[in-house]
C-alpha cells in the first residue's frame, strides 16, 4: 500500500511517519508514505496556492492549477491509486471503509485548506470523498493521519499477530471490555478476582458480560443493528432475569416507590 498525502503543510507529516507502527510497518515495507507539497506545483514566483473567491466573500480558495499538477504526479508514481479528498462532505469514515481502503493499491490523500478546494479539481480528479466527522476542521490533514493510520494497522502483517485486528473491539462491533495491570490493588480499588483466578472460561465469560456491559450501557447504537451471538443472547437473559428477581424481592418487601411512598 502507497500512502502520498497532497498538502501544503509536508512538514506536519514528519512526526506522524516517525513513530509506533507507523514508522515499524514503513521499516518493513508494508507501506510506503510521503506527502506531496502542493506549493511545489505552483508556477508563479511567489508560490501561490489560494487565491480570491469568484462571485465574493471572505476568505481564500484552494488554486486549481497546483493541486492538478500535483494529484497527476501523485498517480504518476502509483497508477494504481485513488484519488480521496477529505472533506466535510465526504461519507463519514468507520472501521467498514477503512477494510476496504485497505484493499487498495494506493491512495492519494487530498487535504484543503483556507475555504476549500475549486469545484473543478473535486468533479475532474477526486474518485473519492471521505469525512471524519461533523465538526469544523482548519484542513484535511488530521483526518487523512486517521485514515492512514486505521488503514494501515488492517494491512496484513502490520500488527504482531495475523488476528489482532480482528480481536480488536470494533471488528467485533463491541466495546473493548475493562482491562487492568499491576498494582492487584492501586488507590483503594482492586482488580476485579476473576481475573486473578487463572480460570480461563470464567476469565472469558466475564469480559465478554463486561464488554456486552459498556455497549450496552455506553453505545446502545453498536448492539442495536448486529445480530447477537447464542452467548450474548444468554448474558442478556440473565440480566433480565436479575432484574425481574429484584423488582420482584422490592414489591414482596413493599419498600419501593411502586408500594406508594
Ligand atoms: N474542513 C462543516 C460545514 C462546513 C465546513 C466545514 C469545515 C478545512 C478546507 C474544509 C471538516 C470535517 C471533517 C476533512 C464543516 C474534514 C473537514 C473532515 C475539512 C479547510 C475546507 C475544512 C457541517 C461538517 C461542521 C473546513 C460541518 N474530514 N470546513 O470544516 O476539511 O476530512
Amino acid at each position: 500500500m502507497k500512502f502520498t498525502v497532497l498538502t501544503i503543510f509536508p512538514e506536519m507529516f514528519n512526526s506522524f511517519w516517525a513513530y509506533g507502527i507507523i514508522k515499524k510497518a514503513i521499516a518493513e515495507n508494508h507501506i510506503y508514505a510521503s506527502a506531496i507539497n502542493i506549493r511545489d506545483f505552483a508556477k508563479d514566483k511567489h508560490k501561490t496556492t489560494d487565491d480570491r473567491p469568484f462571485g465574493g466573500g471572505c476568505g481564500m480558495v484552494m488554486k486549481p492549477e497546483p493541486l492538478a499538477n500535483a494529484i497527476r504526479m501523485a498517480k504518476e508514481i502509483n497508477p494504481d491509486s485513488k484519488t480521496v479528498l477529505l472533506s466535510p462532505q465526504g461519507r463519514i469514515f468507520n472501521q467498514n471503509l477503512a477494510s476496504k481502503l485497505a484493499a487498495s493499491k494506493g491512495l492519494n490523500l487530498v487535504c484543503g485548506r483556507y475555504e476549500g478546494i475549486d469545484e473543478r479539481i473535486c468533479s475532474n480528479f477526486i474518485d473519492d470523498e471521505i469525512s471524519l466527522g461533523d465538526y469544523v476542521l482548519m484542513g484535511g490533514e488530521l483526518a487523512a493521519m486517521v485514515i492512514i493510520e486505521a488503514v494501515t494497522r488492517l494491512i496484513p502483517g502490520v500488527l504482531g499477530s495475523p488476528d489482532s485486528a480482528l480481536q480488536d473491539s470494533f471488528s467485533g462491533k463491541l466495546l473493548d471490555y475493562c482491562h487492568y495491570t499491576r498494582p492487584r490493588e492501586f488507590e483503594g480499588s482492586k482488580v476485579p478476582e476473576v481475573l486473578l483466578s487463572g480460570n480461563h472460561k470464567d476469565i472469558n465469560d466475564w469480559r465478554l458480560e463486561a464488554a456486552l456491559i459498556r455497549t450496552f450501557f455506553k453505545r446502545p447504537d453498536l448492539i442495536e443493528n448486529r445480530p447477537l451471538t447464542k452467548q450474548e443472547n444468554e448474558i442478556l437473559k440473565k440480566w433480565c432475569r436479575d432484574i425481574e428477581n429484584i423488582i420482584q424481592t422490592q414489591s414482596l418487601r413493599g419498600s419501593g416507590t411502586l408500594s406508594g411512598n
